[in-house]
């Protein structure tokens, strides 16, 4: 197995959701020996600590709502600059960025670094949400459900422009993977841009290998891809510690196989791993299968 040389990056915000605990998220993870682990798999890793911008998630939301009906605008902006320049930092020292979240809302700030050195970037988004409303079609103003419409260009132009300006990502180099959960307007974005969604209903008919296959093929000519990782795509019965639960997910078994063809690929270049939340979870149940996930992202396999 190639030794990859992973940095992990803790991303602890909350400020993309109204539910205290979740940037507790990358701690929780560290507990269950995310380094350790990951360098028994033969890696090179590097904890790099968390992320701060000029607000902490950890003294309260502060759920303001700014005139285009966006929550905590500002921390969330703030905090995304931030990580953009610090996911794009270990990208240049040819590393490979480990993003632990924290709420969805990260991947504003992950992403807007990582497309500044591959410009044709290929995302599997493994969630039950879609993530693609915007600061118009949001029923919440919640910007964890708005990261993919960020990226693709829509909505606030003061969020699209994080980083660098303009739309981060192409219609055509998304996969969707799990969802269950769409809001109205979600689903017109993603039917009227053709953007590839494979649905809860066809992992259980095909399989959740052969999604991840097919998902890899529809990418082929990316330049590299990402793995956004949210872990409310697994069932509920699983997993506990996260904000926004909802029934009839993928199981971890199944992940696990699906993760371990993703990353015989080799194709990977950088991934995030949100939603993780120690408050509302049974003993940190969710940050130890957070760490097994991990391991699979990492070429973990069962022999
Ligand atoms: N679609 C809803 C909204 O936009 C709920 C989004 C929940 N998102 C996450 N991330 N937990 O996937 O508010
Ligand atoms: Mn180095
Ligand atoms: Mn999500
Ligand atoms: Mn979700």
């Amino acid at each position: 197995m190639s030794v990859i040389k992973i940095d992990i990056i803790g991303a602890p915000t909350a400020f993309g959701q109204p539910k205290l605990g979740v940037s507790l998220g990358p701690d929780a993870v560290r507990l269950c020996g995310l380094k350790a682990r990951l360098t028994a798999l033969g890696h090179e890793v590097s904890d790099k600590g968390n992320v701060y911008g000029k607000y902490r998630a950890e003294y309260g939301n502060h759920s303001e709502r700014n005139e285009e009906g966006l929550m905590n605008f500002v921390q969330v902006k703030d905090f995304s600059e931030v990580l953009a320049n610090t996911v794009e930092a270990s990208l240049n020292d040819k590393h490979f960025p480990f993003i632990v979240g924290g709420d969805h809302s990260l991947s504003i700030g992950s992403i807007s670094g990582i497309t500044k050195k591959y410009s044709n970037l290929g995302v599997l988004w493994i969630d039950a949400h879609g993530d693609i409303n915007n600061s118009d079609t949001s029923p919440t103003g919640n910007i964890h459900g708005m990261p993919l419409g960020v990226l693709l260009g829509e909505g606030s132009r003061r969020l699209v422009d994080i980083h660098h300006e303009g739309a981060k990502l192409k219609h055509e180099n998304i996969v969707l993977i799990g969802v269950r959960d769409l809001d109205t307007g979600e689903k017109a974005y993603i039917k009227e841009h053709g953007i590839k969604c494979y649905t809860m209903s066809d992992v259980k008919r095909l399989g959740l290998d052969a999604v991840i296959t097919k998902a890899l093929k529809h990418l082929e000519s990316c330049d590299g891809i990402h793995l956004s990782l949210d872990v409310d795509s697994l069932d509920p019965l699983e997993i506990q510690g996260t904000g926004t639960k909802v029934d009839g997910g993928i199981f971890l078994s199944d992940m696990l196989s699906g993760l371990n063809i993703l990353s015989s690929t080799k194709r990977l270049v950088s991934a995030d791993l949100v939603e993780v939340n120690p408050l509302i979870d049974n003993c940190n149940e969710t940050a130890e299968k957070a760490v097994i996930l991990s391991e699979y992202i990492f070429g973990q396999s069962q022999i």
